[in-house]
């Protein structure tokens, strides 16, 4: 299956001047754009179908961190000090084939210079990192990614199978301009400021979560999760760190001999 024959022709044209305004509007008001369907039935049955048979190969994680991903929460430090839980497996873009259509896709020009669009960037990059420019997050029953802010000015990804109850991608959308108080309060469970972004299988979403806090509600039930993340950068050759590769995906590349 060609890489652009995945994207769903009958509702999104990717040179759509219109639905890449209202893709910026969403993302400068709100921080998020949900592109519901976006990939056709049959590419997500594909994609699927690569992470059924690739899963027994992904990573399996259950770190322990603060909301702001900086590893040791350090004591008395405000919602800095508060140690979450997160337990997931990740497959890594290396364990994808050239073959793969989820591959594929992440690859072809077309898609990277629509992102680049809808985001209103000048310039933009696919990841260097040899493992998390394209990954899959797998989250089976009891899994939960809790509440955190991104590193990262943006994150796409694109919803693969939903799990049979929970695993709701729940946003505060822009709570850390609100302030500490109100992330405290959330993180109790005052829940005024939080929507279910919808993330049906298909569905593309842009998010910004640096500024929002969000997390995946705790999975339930026999049928695991799927999602893709496209890392993106406007700056080139951007790579995560040894301690992120080490945390997420168990491994380092293998230094190539000169
Ligand atoms: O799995 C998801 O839908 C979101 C993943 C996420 O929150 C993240 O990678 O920061």
């Amino acid at each position: 299956m060609p890489a652009l024959t995945a994207v769903n022709a009958e509702r999104y044209q990717l040179s759509d001047s219109a639905l890449i305004a209202r893709a910026n509007e969403q993302m400068q008001n709100e921080g998020v754009c949900v592109l519901p369907q976006f990939i056709t039935a049959s590419a997500v049955r594909a994609m699927v179908s690569e992470c059924d048979t690739l899963a027994p190969l992904a990573h399996r994680s259950a770190p322990r961190r603060n909301p702001y991903l900086t590893k040791a929460p350090s004591a008395g430090d405000g919602t800095a000090a508060t140690v979450l839980h997160d337990s997931l497996e990740v497959l890594a873009y290396d364990h994808f084939p050239a073959s793969s259509v989820l591959r594929q896709l992440y690859e072809s020009e077309a898609l990277l210079e629509f992102i680049r669009a809808c985001l209103g960037v000048e310039q933009l990059y696919r990841y260097a990192d040899p493992f998390g420019a394209l990954n899959v997050s797998i989250m089976r029953d009891g899994d939960v990614l809790d509440w955190h802010f991104d590193m990262t000015d943006f994150v796409v990804s694109i919803a693969l199978q939903s799990s049979s109850h929970g695993g709701d991608f729940e946003n505060a959308s822009r709570i850390r301009d609100a302030g500490e108080e109100a992330i405290a309060d959330l993180l109790s469970g005052d829940r005024r400021r939080v929507r279910v972004e919808p993330m049906s299988a298909g569905t593309l979403m842009l998010f910004n979560g640096r500024r929002s806090m969000h997390r995946v509600s705790p999975i339930v039930g026999r049928v695991p999760r799927y999602v893709a993340l496209l890392a993106y950068d406007t700056k080139p050759g951007t790579d995560s760190t040894d301690e992120l590769k080490l945390s997420r995906y168990g491994r380092l590349p293998t230094k190539s001999r000169t």
